[in-house]
C-alpha cells in the first residue's frame, strides 16, 4: 500500500480520541495519523500523546499555539506530509461523524489514478444520521449554491473527508488557501478542478457527534456565503 497520511485537526476532541484510533487502526491498521491540535485546553494534546507511546511509528501530533481555524490547521498537516513524501493525504474530522469503514474504498479510488476523492453525504439520497433538517437544508443548499456560481460539479463540496494524491496538492500554493471554515473545503476542491484534477465522489453515511461540542458558527456559514463569491471572481481574472 503506498504511504498514506491521514490529517486529523482537533480542538477540544479528547474523549473522541481513543474511538477514533480504534475505528481507523481495525479497519487499515498501517495507516499513519497525524493529529493537528490547536493548544485544546481539555488536553486532548496529552491524550494523543498516550497513543504515539503505544504507537511511535504510525501517530504523530502537530501542537499549534493558537486556535486558527479549521484550514489553517489543515494546511500545516499537508505542509508536513508532502515534506515527509506520504503519497495519499486525507482530510477527516475527529468527532466520529467520517467512518473509518470507508476508508478502504477511498484509497482504491486513488489508486485507480483519481486525483481526489471525496467523502459524500449526497450521493443517491441524503446520508445523513441526527442532523437537524435545519442543518441539513444547510448543508444541501451549499451544494446548490456551489454548483450554481462556480459549476463545480460535485454533490457535496463542503464534505470533508476527503482523500488527495501528494502530487494534486502540490499543484497548489498552499500558503495562498485563504479560507478557514466550510469555505476552505469548497475553495480546496474548486481550485484543484481548476487546475484539472479528477475528483471522484464515494458515498459515505454521515453520523452526527456523540461527544464534544461543535466548532460551527455563524461566522463560518458567512465566510463560505461569500467566499465562493470571491472565488469565482478569482478565478475569472486570475488563472488559480
Ligand atoms: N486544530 C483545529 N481543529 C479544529 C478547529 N475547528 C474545528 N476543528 C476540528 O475540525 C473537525 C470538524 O469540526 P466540527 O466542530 O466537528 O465541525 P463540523 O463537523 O462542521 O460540525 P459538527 O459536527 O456539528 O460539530 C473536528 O475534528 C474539530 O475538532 C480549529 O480551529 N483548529
Ligand atoms: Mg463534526
Amino acid at each position: 500500500m503506498k504511504a498514506t497520511l491521514i490529517i486529523i485537526p482537533t480542538f477540544n476532541e479528547k474523549e473522541n480520541i481513543s474511538p477514533l484510533i480504534d475505528a481507523i487502526f481495525s479497519v487499515e491498521p498501517k495507516l499513519h495519523l497525524l493529529f493537528v491540535d490547536d493548544s485544546s485546553p481539555d488536553g486532548t494534546a496529552e491524550e494523543v500523546m498516550r497513543f504515539q507511546q503505544k504507537f511511535p511509528e504510525q501517530i504523530h501530533l502537530l501542537s499549534r499555539a493558537e486556535k486558527e481555524g479549521l484550514g489553517k490547521a489543515y494546511i500545516h498537516g499537508f505542509q508536513w506530509g508532502l515534506a515527509r513524501d506520504y503519497d495519499y493525504l486525507f482530510e477527516m474530522d475527529a468527532d466520529l461523524s467520517h467512518p473509518a469503514a470507508a476508508l478502504p474504498k477511498m484509497i482504491s479510488k486513488l489508486e485507480e489514478g483519481k486525483d481526489v476523492v471525496v467523502g459524500s453525504r449526497y450521493l443517491g439520497g441524503v446520508n445523513v444520521v441526527n442532523w437537524p433538517l435545519s442543518r441539513i437544508a444547510l448543508s444541501m443548499g451549499a451544494s446548490i449554491y456551489v454548483r450554481l456560481i462556480t459549476g463545480l460539479a460535485i454533490k457535496d463540496p463542503t464534505a470533508g473527508f476527503v482523500g488527495y494524491r501528494a502530487s494534486a496538492l502540490r499543484k497548489l500554493v498552499l500558503a495562498e488557501i485563504a479560507f478557514v471554515g466550510y469555505a476552505f473545503q469548497i475553495e480546496m476542491k474548486f481550485k484543484l478542478w481548476k487546475k484539472g484534477c479528477t475528483l471522484e465522489e464515494v458515498p459515505i453515511v454521515f453520523v452526527n457527534r456523540e461527544r464534544g461540542v461543535s466548532k460551527m458558527n455563524g461566522s463560518i456559514i458567512w465566510e463560505a456565503i461569500f467566499g465562493v463569491i470571491y472565488l469565482k471572481f478569482v478565478s475569472i481574472f486570475k488563472r488559480i
